[in-house]
């Protein structure tokens, strides 16, 4: 049976939330579907699902692709290995825009996160519009950045992570070891709505292929300073059982660190292109 809703936005660039969703009617491939038309169009989404079983979860993930097993974050054990568990109690955050695991060479298309335990204010997460930001640039610079290529590398994040004691170094050297990076187009093209959008973070992205390293670190400051900019932002006070869906195509993101001692956990899936080959 078809679950009536309706998709309200929460800003011109990017954010929409779904209201009226009955999860006692299940999850159709048509409520799915729908779901996934206004991910595309809105980039981030909101859905206030309190009572979302981790079954439930998984399947809405299954419904986007092929639901990884996260490298490094603990899940929710056996049957539900692909719902990762971020909780600050175990030193786990993502206070840095980027976007999902862009050092693999196909990353994740698509992540949702359900809010568990929430401090008792803080810890909202902000996405950025790629398309937007991207959308806002002269011509004369999308000239510029069209067939220029970045190096995504997963070792920045791990260094600082060291710099701040955040990571033990045994920690540092089983994941630096794993050499990930990738080289990807700096502006890649939505496969569902054909829009363009930049593909750069401040987390990942080290350098542009075939440029001086100042010529890149001033291209990329300038990039990255332009993305922030806060008209492409959409920021998410989270309630207790929110789940925010964002397509990791076009959307970077970053969950800021501001409830310390308190306790933060979140429930995660992210989800790989049915045909990609992640690794
Ligand atoms: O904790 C959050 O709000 C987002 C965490 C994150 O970066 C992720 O799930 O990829």
């Amino acid at each position: 049976m078809p679950n009536h809703f309706t998709v309200h936005p929460l800003g011109p660039a990017i954010g929409a939330e779904v209201l009226g969703l009955n999860l006692a009617d299940g999850f159709s491939n048509e409520t799915l579907s729908q779901i996934n038309v206004a991910l595309v169009k809105h980039e981030a989404l909101v859905l206030h699902v309190p009572h979302l079983t981790p079954s439930q979860h998984l399947s809405i993930a299954q419904f986007f692709g092929i639901p990884e097993v996260h490298t490094f974050y603990p899940n929710l054990g056996e049957g539900f290995e692909q719902l990762t568990i971020i909780d600050s109690k175990l030193g786990d955050r993502a206070d840095m825009w980027h976007h999902d695991e862009s050092f693999l060479p196909s990353p994740p298309i698509v992540t949702m996160t359900q809010a568990q335990i929430l401090p008792p204010c803080g810890g909202d997460t902000c996405w950025i519009s790629m398309t937007t930001a991207y959308d806002a640039l002269s011509d004369r610079m999308k000239h510029y950045l069209d067939g220029l290529s970045a190096w995504h590398d997963m070792n920045g994040p791990m260094t600082a992570a060291l710099r701040h004691n955040a990571v033990t170094h045994e920690r540092y050297l089983q994941v630096v070891n794993m050499s990930r990076r990738h080289l990807h187009p700096m502006v890649r093209v939505h496969p569902v709505t054909g829009r363009k959008a930049l593909y750069i973070s401040p987390t990942y992205t080290t350098h542009i292929e075939g440029l001086e390293p100042s010529e890149s670190d001033a291209i990329l400051a300038f990039l990255h300073a332009h993305c922030q900019h806060i008209r492409f932002v959409y920021r998410h006070r989270w309630q207790l059982g929110d789940m925010v869906i964002w397509d990791n195509r076009s959307v970077i993101h970053h969950a800021i660190l501001d409830y310390t001692p308190h306790q933060r956990r979140m429930h995660r899936a992210s989800v790989f292109a049915s045909d990609a080959h992640p690794a």
